[in-house]
């Protein structure tokens, strides 16, 4: 049995996992993530009862109870460098002994619905749209360190998206990978279906041009063009590939809803998105706590 040495997996003199602050016991089996460590808060309001609170970096994690079911909330930062450390840990909180550093004989299956922003890539889909991210697209390269990568992607459509939007390949290997299919039926009728696209920044990477000029100025236009079997690239954030890419490998169930609170092909963005997130909250919570 192999035994995973304390450099590899690092845990506290308290008993928690290094980055993420948090015991085996302080994990309830389905997770809520968010990028903004202040929409943690958002989500634990509607929480009954609430058992363990702990912030470490822009880790900031709330475990209660909603409507009888027990729950966490934890926040991930920005971008799919963050979501290998959360997942990882996540998932050693989950099927890792801490004290014998083997795993479990018996794997746990969480369940990870990331609750995010992005901006939207289509003329039709305006601000407020809640986007169901069936299959992600990640342009960060996260999946490609990871041997299981291959197992869980879909070739055909990384092949054609390298192909159509003429990929330069000094840039990170794309990979298209989808979120549970449980999971999305459960969203399916309050959400709408998309292909996300996960960039590895915020400004050149997703096509914006402050300062900076991009490399390639019409990548993105090439991008929102893309279609694979009549389905379209609806949006773009920075986490939803990883995640799905991460739970796909351990053996999790996962997904991504964002709202769409910049539109990009009509250059318009709302700050005072809110009100849209609270209802997505309030929908994502009223589905899981019936799984
Ligand atoms: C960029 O502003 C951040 O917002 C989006 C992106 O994915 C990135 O994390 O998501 P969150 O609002 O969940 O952080």
């Amino acid at each position: 049995m192999r035994t995973i040495p304390p450099s590899e997996l690092l845990v506290n003199d308290d008993g928690s996992v290094y980055h993420l602050h948090l015991r085996p016991e302080d994990l309830a089996d389905t997770v809520i993530l968010v990028g903004d460590p202040g929409r943690v808060a958002m989500v634990a309001a509607h929480f009954d009862t609430r058992d363990k609170e702990v912030s470490n970096r822009e880790f900031h994690t709330i475990t209660g109870t909603c409507k009888g079911k027990r729950l966490t909330v934890i926040s991930t930062g920005i971008g799919t460098d963050n979501i290998d450390i959360v997942m990882t840990e996540l998932d050693a909180l989950a099927n890792i002994d801490f004290k014998t550093r083997h795993i479990h004989n018996t794997l746990k299956r969480l369940t990870l619905l990331r609750l995010g922003t992005s901006g939207g890539l289509q003329p039709d889909l305006p601000i407020g749209t809640l986007v169901f991210s069936r299959t992600s697209i990640g342009l960060d390269g996260l999946l490609n360190f990871y041997k299981g990568r291959s197992e869980v992607c879909n070739h055909d459509m990384e092949r054609r998206f390298v192909q159509e939007t003429g990929w330069d390949d000094r840039l990170a290997a794309p990979y298209a990978v989808d979120a549970d299919r449980e999971l999305f039926d459960l969203f399916r009728n309050d959400t709408t279906e998309g292909i996300t696209l996960s960039a590895p920044g915020f400004y050149a990477p997703q096509g914006r041009w402050i300062r900076l000029e991009p490399a390639d100025t019409d990548l993105f236009n090439r991008i929102i063009s893309f279609t694979y079997e009549g389905r379209r690239v609806t949006n773009c954030e920075m986490e939803s590939s990883g995640i799905a890419g991460m739970a796909a490998m351990m053996g999790h169930r996962a997904g991504t809803i964002c709202t769409i609170i910049a539109q990009r092909t009509s250059y318009q963005s709302d700050t005072d998105y809110a009100p849209y997130i609270e209802h997505m909250i309030r929908l994502a919570l009223d589905r899981l706590v019936s799984l």
